[in-house]
């Protein structure tokens, strides 16, 4: 039984310059934290987030019934928090509470056990960890995650995937080229500019430059050349419109709109002249049937990622299994509100055979829980922004640090 003394909120600013939550729990000797992310190109389904001063109330609030009793593991706390809440989007605790709760929670189990988070991660799973997962950098950025005022790209990231499960050697890899893609934005004379995820902001007429970019380098540097993957988050619900049921984006010069086929072909050709491993979020968060077709065009060779689609949520994963619309899952814990039923969620997505991709958001804190809870479940990927941001980076470092302790 684990007894909890004592719980603090604090409330601290995100990669954006954002207040967050973040959650001090001790017990005895043992004290841990969490701090929680947020996300901008949010799906319609996702738990409920109340402001960060209400959240820090919040926690004072129920901190009396929490002290209160003891708790025998991860699912006994978190079902606590689920009853104290009584709601099924997270109304009353607001996901920003029961998130930062439950994971400093894991993280106090672990410690008291003497044992990793990914351990205690991958007990709950019931799951072998050994595999790292692959990983996605957000290398160029567009759609919500740049300021209008830049004129972005209409798809949120174009990703680099490096081809090992290795995160050192992906990570060298991933600087080396990003030293490279710098370098060729400056010989075209474009002004540097990040966006949220530190990734790097081009504008242009054609979605694909971003992808071009990438080609561009991997034709010329012989030795990468198959060393990569790409991977797409198109964020198309912030695309579209529902009126004209299109999908529409002003490059600053002129305005593009494509009905559902258009985009659909956009998609196939991508896949057929890039090396493109995934797509997320290629339609709006309600256009199944448009999900499920484009999976019967190209899901045997691309992952068709659902994120603000399925929202970590076990009845939105069953509802794209009957449907078939997709073969692989984003997982964010905040989409959902505690880590076990992040955990029913990628339980419920590995019994269908499908991939699971771990994710942060694009505003983040220096929490590194999501590397953990990728290696410990398995995760096909692991998607978190690009390394030049250090909220991003230290993900990437905790997955090193695992495989390093293991060697
Ligand atoms: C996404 C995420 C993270 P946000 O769409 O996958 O990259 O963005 O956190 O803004 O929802
Ligand atoms: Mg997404």
């Amino acid at each position: 039984m684990i007894k909890i003394d004592s719980i603090n909120a604090a409330i601290i600013t995100d990669s954006r310059g954002e207040k967050t939550i973040e959650a001090a729990l001790s017990s005895g000797d043992f004290e841990t934290k969490a701090s929680v992310p947020c996300g901008k190109s949010k799906g319609e389904n996702e738990a409920f987030c109340h402001t960060v001063e209400k959240s820090k109330q919040i926690i004072s609030d129920i901190m009396p019934k929490i002290l209160a009793k003891g708790y025998s593991d991860q699912n006994d706390f978190d079902n606590f928090l689920l009853k104290l809440d009584q709601t099924e989007n997270k109304a009353t605790l607001g996901v920003n509470v029961m998130l930062s709760l439950s994971i400093a929670f894991c993280r106090l189990y672990s410690l008291i056990n003497h044992q990793e988070v990914y351990t205690t991660i991958s007990q709950l799973a019931e799951t072998a960890p050994g595999k790292f997962p692959l990983l996605f950098f957000n290398l160029i950025n567009g759609g919500l995650h740049v300021p209008k005022s830049l004129f972005p790209l209409p798809f949120q990231e174009y990703l680099l995937i490096p081809k090992e499960n290795s995160p050192k050697s992906s990570l060298e890899k991933v600087f080396s080229f990003i030293k490279i893609l710098q370098e060729n934005l400056v010989k075209k004379g474009l002004t540097i500019n990040y966006g949220d995820e530190g990734g790097f902001i081009i504008t242009g007429e054609n979605p694909e430059i971003g992808f071009q970019s990438f080609q561009d380098i991997l034709n010329k540097e012989i030795v990468i050349k198959d060393g990569f993957y790409f991977g797409l988050d198109a964020a198309a619900s912030s695309l579209w419109r529902k009126e004209q049921k299109d999908y529409f984006w002003n490059n600053g010069q002129v305005e593009h709109s494509w009905n559902i086929d258009e985009l659909t072909n956009i998609y196939q050709a991508l896949s057929e002249k890039y090396p493109l491993l995934s797509i997320e979020d290629p339609f709006n968060q309600e256009s199944w049937g448009d999900w499920a077709n484009l999976n019967s065009k190209i899901g045997n060779k691309v992952w068709l990622v659902g994120d603000d689609l399925t929202v970590t949520n076990v009845k939105r994963i069953r509802q794209a299994k009957e449907q078939d619309c997709i073969n692989a899952v984003l997982i964010k814990p905040n989409q959902i509100g505690t880590v076990s039923e992040t955990l029913d969620a990628v339980k419920l997505v590995k019994s269908y055979g499908w991939k699971t991709i771990v994710s942060h958001r694009s505003g983040e804190t220096n929490d590194s829980f999501i590397a953990d809870l990728a290696f410990g479940v398995g995760a096909d990927g692991l998607k978190a922004g690009s390394p030049l941001q250090s909220q991003r980076l230290v993900k990437y470092t905790r997955l090193i640090e695992i495989e390093k302790s293991l060697q």
